[in-house]
């Protein structure tokens, strides 16, 4: 019985494997946090930290037009940027659906003057880039909604706890709008869903096999429920890197570019290109994904200096690709002093950061084939890195003395391959 269960399961990966193959194979996503919020420019919490009755809120809507907004401009950064999906905020714990819908007119084509639906224009924009467009939408918490319940974050000031009838938002908002986004936009690659607190049991399993029976293909994150196993990957905590081979599923974490998700002129704190490479290539060699956000402004672009970092970001994943998509992390469980590691059949790339180079030569214990060659990824000869290993027959496992090129080859980091025998 053991032996039938553990076929089973192998079934079961085997078939979840094939179905996020996409996603792990993509390894970077871009997550855009857009909304009204972005007006008082303070983060999108914004409602909830200044308890902000709807009818205020609203008049956000009336004067969102973000006429600036291009859609074939963000998709083209994303692209620059080396990231190959795009998350976007459908609708936030503001309740606001930035898409047409008939489920609910506090939404961008009938409550503000802008009159185009962003979504529709972005699946366009992504379709023709090749790039997978994917939702975010907050199923639980929606501050505008009188039914909407939460474990924590409720609106308090304008609603009555006691009074609230969960399936009026379930049936009557949730479900209608997740039928529009995935009715409406073409494929969608992913739902990413948020704070699921409070949510039962049951109604886990209604919108998992909701969206399932929309679009059997769509993948949906662990944050659609607090019921262990649900979702076909696991989010890590906001900004939490996890640690190699804790999560069998596949694992992404999300992180913000300042300390923010939406736009706020308040939060000026930047992390560098330099440290978004080494975050990048520390997730990666966990054999995680990195969904990195950007919050565009009330006109509807992306901040120039957030800008900027991505495209810096992307000099660097565009000429060391081959390191990136559709590699595995790294075979070695521990944490590297010196960077990161990932691999594919036959090879694996030495992920050094500059910072930290080791002049006198690299040893890696453990490897289980013999090394036939290695080289820089950023030398186009593939000049042969000089190297000597010696063979522990008790342990089958080689051991490698690298001679590193004397200065870093590529910029923040710099990536060795090193070429195997047999896989
Ligand atoms: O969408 C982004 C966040 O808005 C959302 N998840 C990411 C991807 C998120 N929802 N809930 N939380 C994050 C956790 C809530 C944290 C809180 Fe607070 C601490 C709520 C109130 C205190 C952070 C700090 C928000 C307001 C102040």
């Amino acid at each position: 019985q053991g032996k039938q269960k553990d076929g089973l399961n192998l079934v079961k990966m085997a078939d979840r494997d094939q179905k996020t193959e996409w996603w792990t194979k993509s390894r970077f996503g871009m997550f855009i946090h857009w909304g009204l919020y972005a007006i008082p420019a303070q983060g999108e919490w914004f409602m909830y930290a200044q308890k902000l009755p709807v009818h205020e809120y609203e008049k956000l809507a009336q004067q969102f037009n973000p006429t600036a907004f291009n859609a074939k401009a963000w998709v083209t950064l994303a692209k620059e940027a080396g990231m190959r999906y795009i998350v976007i905020t459908a609708k936030h714990h503001d309740g606001f659906a930035m898409f047409q819908s008939k489920a609910d007119p506090f939404n961008i084509m009938d409550a503000s003057p802008f009159g185009r639906d962003p979504m529709k224009e972005l699946a366009e924009a992504c379709q023709e880039a090749g790039i997978t467009l994917c939702f975010y939408y907050s199923h639980v918490i929606d501050w505008h909604h009188p039914h909407s319940l939460h474990k924590e974050h409720n609106n308090t000031w304008d609603y009555k706890l006691e009074e609230k009838r969960f399936s009026e938002y379930w049936e009557g908002k949730v479900k209608p709008q997740l039928r529009e986004l995935l009715t409406e936009y073409g494929k969608i690659g992913l739902l990413w869903f948020d704070t699921a607190g409070g949510l039962s049991e049951e109604d886990s399993k209604d919108i998992v096999q909701y969206v399932r029976s929309l679009q059997p293909e769509c993948l949906m994150n662990s944050r659609v429920s607090h019921f262990m196993g649900m979702g076909d990957y696991v989010s890590k905590g906001d900004n939490e890197i996890g640690m190699s081979g804790e999560d069998r599923r596949p694992w992404e974490t999300p992180m913000t570019l300042n300390q923010s998700w939406g736009y706020t002129t308040r939060d000026q704190v930047w992390k560098t290109a330099e440290s978004l490479i080494h975050k990048l290539v520390n997730v990666i060699g966990k054999g995680g994904n990195l969904l990195l956000n950007v919050g565009p402004t009330p006109e509807g672009e992306i901040p120039e200096l957030s800008a900027q970092r991505l495209r810096e970001v992307g000099e660097w994943t565009h000429r060391n690709a081959e390191s990136i998509y559709g590699t595995d992390g790294s075979p070695f469980p521990c944490e590297l002093q010196w960077g990161g590691i990932t691999t594919r059949p036959g090879r694996l790339y030495l992920h050094i950061h500059n910072n930290k180079w080791p002049e006198n030569g690299l040893r890696i214990h453990g490897i289980r084939n013999h090394v036939l060659c290695a080289y820089s990824l950023a030398d186009p000869s593939k000049e042969e890195l000089r190297l000597e290993q010696t063979y522990d027959e008790g342990l089958n496992l080689h051991t490698l003395s690298l001679q590193m090129p004397p200065q870093p080859t590529d910029a923040y980091v710099s990536v060795i391959v090193l070429e195997l025998e047999g896989e």
